[in-house]
C-alpha cells in the first residue's frame, strides 16, 4: 500500500473540537438536504421539459434557486454513481462500480470520508432515508458509516424474487434474488413482496424524512433522500395512480414531487428554510428500453449505462434561500463529486483536500461573476475511460457500448432488448449539438489534441481499462485490491501437486500452486484464491517427497449457490505410500440444499498418525446446477482454494 495516497484518500482524525460556526459567512452551519432519484431522466422534470406531468413543487426548487443545466453523476450506474456522490471522487478511486448485487461480499471502505463523516465531525446528526446500495454486510451500512438514522432498502428495488408481472418468482426458489426488505438501522424489517408493498416507499421515506427534520430544527442536520424510484418496477400509491397523462412512470415522478413539497413545506413550517441548503439531482439517466415507463433523457443521446450524455447527464436543482438567488439557470459544468467539497468549503473544512476530484461550488452558488470551478469531467464507465469533457467540447474514445438504438423497448414494465453500439474517436461539440449526433473530430485535430492530452491526464491517475492503464491513485494501485487472505502453514506447501483436470482459466487462482501455497481465500470467488473447476471434479494428487508423519488433511470449498458455485456432493480423501495403491482415510457428503448464504466449508479427516507420502482428494462435482435453482440444468461449479495437511 502506498501510504502516501493512503493518506490523501482517507481521512486522519484530526482533532475537531466541534466548532460549529466555522462558516465563511457567519451564519449558523446551515443543514444540508441531498434528494437523490434513481434513473430519473434529464427530460423528467417540468422544469427540464417534461410532458405529460408536472412537477409544481420541484419546479418552484428551480425558481428559488439554481438549476444546472450541465450537470453529471461520475457513472451512469447505482453503485458506482453514489459512491461518488458520498465520497466527492471518481468510483475509480474509492473502489465501487457497477450495482451492487444483494451478495456482493464487498461496499465502500470504511475508512473512505465520506459527506456524512464529514457533517458527523461537525456535530450534525445525520439520516439516510431510502436506497443505500453501497454494500449490504455490517461493516458496510450506514450506521457504521457516519449516520445516526436509516430506513430503507439496501439496493436497487429490482433485485427482488419478484416477476415484471408482479408474482413471486421464490416458490420453487428459481430466482437469484433473497427477498427484499425494508431496513431500520442495521436490520431488514418489513417485507417487500409485492407491487403494492413497493408502491408505499416514496410516501414512507417521505414521512420519515418530515419527522427527522421536525426532530431536529434546533441542530444542523443532513438529510440524504435517495428514493429508490423511478428504478424499475416502478410503483405509485394509490393517491398518485392514473394522475398523469403520461401513465405510470409520470405518476410515479408526480409521487417524488409531492415528497419534495412535503419536505420544503416541513423546512418552511419549522422557520428553517432560509439556511437550509437542498439539492435535487438523479443517480443516472433513465432505463430506456421500458418506453414510456422508463423516462426520458430529453434531448440527450442514449441513457443509463452508458457514458453518452443521456446516461451521464442529470438534472441538477440546488435552493437555498439565504445563499442562491433565486431563478438563475447555470450551464457551468458540475458533477455530483463535487457536493463533498462543497460543503466542506460551507463548514470551512480544510479537510477539503481528502476529496480528490471535486470542486467547490460555492463560487457559483454565491453569484461570484464569471467563476466557473470545473472546466474538465471524465466519464468513466466500469473503470473505462469512455469520454472526457473541457468546456464545450466532449471527446469519446473508441469503445463498444450499450444502445437504446435500432430496438423496440418493452411495453407494460417489460424491458426490450438492449442494442450493442460501437463508437469510434469522436469530438462533439456540446453547445451546439447537445445530442451528439455530429462528430467533428475531423474539423478540430488541435481541440482533439488537446482533450487527448485531459485523458491522458485521467488514465495516469486513475487508469483505463479500454488502454489497460493501472492509474497511480485508482483504488486499486492506493489500497489494492488484495483481500485479506489467511495464512495457513502446513506440510503440503512446497510439496508437488498434480491436478487430474485443469482448474477453469477464468479462475484458476493466483498461481498453479494454488491449492497448496499456505493461503485461504475469502468469500469473493474473484480474489484470485479460488480454482474453479466447470461440471468437472477436483481431483488433486499431493507428492510429499518422501514419506511423512500424517496427523490431519483438510480440504476448503467455497458455498455460493447465487453464483453457481456448491459444494462437492461427495468428497474422499486418501494416502498412498506409492502413488499406485490409495487407501480412503476420509470420505463426506455435503448437502447442496437450496440457500443464499455464502460460505467457506473446511472437510477435515483427523487421523491417526499414519506414515504416508501421497495424499489423493476428491471432491465430485454435481455437474448441473439442481432444479431449484435459476440455472437449472446449466454447468455447475465448484470452487476450493486450499489443501491442508498436518
Ligand atoms: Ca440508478
Ligand atoms: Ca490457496
Amino acid at each position: 500500500m502506498n501510504s502516501f495516497y493512503f493518506l490523501a484518500t482517507r481521512i486522519i482524525l484530526v482533532s475537531t473540537a466541534l466548532v460549529l460556526c466555522n462558516c465563511e459567512n457567519g451564519n449558523p452551519p446551515p443543514n444540508i438536504i441531498i434528494i437523490f432519484t434513481d434513473d430519473q431522466g434529464y427530460g423528467d422534470l417540468g422544469c427540464y421539459g417534461a410532458e405529460g406531468f408536472k412537477t409544481p413543487n420541484i419546479d418552484s426548487m428551480a425558481n428559488e434557486g439554481m438549476l444546472f443545466t450541465d450537470f453529471y453523476v461520475s457513472q451512469a450506474v447505482c453503485s458506482a454513481s453514489r459512491a461518488s456522490l458520498m465520497t466527492g471522487s471518481y468510483a475509480e478511486r474509492v473502489g465501487i462500480q457497477g450495482a451492487l448485487s444483494p451478495w456482493a461480499v464487498n461496499g465502500l471502505d470504511p475508512e473512505t470520508e465520506t459527506i456524512a463523516k464529514l457533517l458527523k465531525r461537525h456535530g450534525y446528526i445525520n439520516a439516510i432515508f431510502g436506497k443505500w446500495h453501497l454494500g449490504h454486510r455490517f461493516e458496510y451500512l450506514p450506521l457504521q458509516n457516519g449516520f445516526d438514522e436509516y430506513s430503507g432498502l439496501i439496493c436497487s428495488n429490482d433485485m427482488w424474487p419478484v416477476d415484471y408481472e408482479g408474482k413471486p418468482l421464490n416458490q420453487d426458489k428459481r430466482s437469484y434474488y433473497p427477498p427484499m426488505s425494508f431496513w431500520e438501522g442495521n436490520e431488514p424489517k418489513d417485507k417487500i413482496k409485492t407491487l403494492k408493498d413497493q408502491a408505499q416507499i416514496t410516501r414512507k421515506i417521505t414521512e420519515l424524512s418530515v419527522d427527522f427534520i421536525e426532530r431536529n430544527k434546533d441542530n444542523p442536520f443532513f438529510l440524504y433522500v435517495p428514493h429508490p424510484m423511478p428504478h424499475q418496477p416502478i410503483a405509485a400509491s394509490d393517491k398518485f395512480l392514473g394522475k398523469s397523462q403520461l401513465g405510470l412512470y409520470g405518476d410515479v415522478i408526480m409521487e417524488i414531487d409531492w415528497s419534495v413539497g412535503q419536505i420544503l413545506d416541513a423546512l418552511k413550517s419549522n422557520g428553517i428554510e432560509d439556511n437550509t441548503l437542498v439539492i435535487y439531482a438523479s443517480d443516472n439517466g433513465p432505463w430506456l428500453n421500458y418506453g414510456k415507463w422508463g423516462g426520458s433523457a430529453g434531448p440527450l443521446r442514449e441513457g443509463k449505462g452508458t457514458m453518452w450524455e443521456g446516461g451521464a447527464r442529470v438534472p441538477c436543482i440546488m435552493r437555498w434561500p439565504e445563499i442562491i438567488s433565486p431563478g438563475q439557470s447555470i450551464s457551468n459544468i458540475a458533477s455530483t463529486i463535487d457536493i463533498y467539497p462543497t460543503i466542506a468549503n460551507i463548514l470551512g473544512d480544510k479537510i477539503e483536500r481528502y476529496a480528490n476530484d471535486g470542486v467547490s461550488l460555492m463560487p457559483l452558488l454565491n453569484g461570484e461573476k464569471n467563476s466557473n470551478p470545473r472546466n474538465e469531467l471524465y466519464y468513466y464507465y466500469g473503470e473505462k475511460l469512455i469520454a472526457v469533457r473541457k468546456g464545450k467540447w466532449k471527446l469519446v474514445f473508441p469503445h463498444v457500448y450499450r444502445s437504446y438504438k435500432g430496438v423496440e423497448p418493452g411495453e407494460n414494465l417489460h424491458p426490450g432488448p438492449y442494442n450493442k453500439g460501437q463508437s469510434g474517436l469522436e469530438l462533439y461539440d456540446l453547445r451546439n449539438d447537445i445530442g451528439e449526433t455530429k462528430n467533428i473530430s475531423g474539423l478540430f485535430p488541435n481541440i482533439v489534441k488537446e482533450l487527448e492530452q485531459v485523458g491522458s491526464l485521467a488514465r495516469s491517475k486513475l487508469g483505463d481499462k479500454l488502454t489497460n492503464e493501472i492509474g497511480t491513485e485508482s483504488y486499486a494501485a492506493v489500497c489494492g485490491y488484495e483481500p485479506e487472505f489467511i495464512k495457513i502453514e502446513n506440510m503440503a506447501v512446497g510439496s508437488s501437486l498434480t491436478l487430474e483436470n485443469p482448474p477453469n482459466k477464468k479462475y484458476k487462482g493466483e498461481s498453479d500452486r494454488a491449492l497448496i501455497n499456505g493461503m485461504g481465500g475469502t468469500l469473493n470467488y474473484q480474489d484470485q484464491s479460488w480454482q474453479g473447476f466447470e461440471a468437472e471434479d477436483l481431483v488433486a494428487i499431493i507428492d510429499l517427497g518422501s514419506a511423512k508423519s500424517i496427523n490431519s488433511v483438510e480440504v476448503r470449498f467455497l458455498q455460493s449457490q447465487v453464483f453457481w458455485i456448491f459444494l462437492p456432493y461427495h468428497i474422499q480423501i486418501e494416502h498412498s505410500a506409492d502413488g499406485n495403491n490409495f487407501e480412503l482415510i476420509y470420505e463426506d457428503y455435503p448437502s447442496n440444499d437450496f440457500s443464499f448464504e455464502q460460505k467457506i466449508i473446511s472437510y477435515k479427516a483427523n487421523i491417526d498418525p499414519l506414515v504416508s507420502r501421497f495424499i489423493r482428494v476428491k471432491g465430485y462435482n454435481i455437474d448441473k446446477c439442481p432444479d431449484y435453482h435459476p440455472g437449472a440444468g446449466g454447468p455447475s461449479w465448484i470452487f476450493s482454494d486450499e489443501i491442508i495437511i498436518n
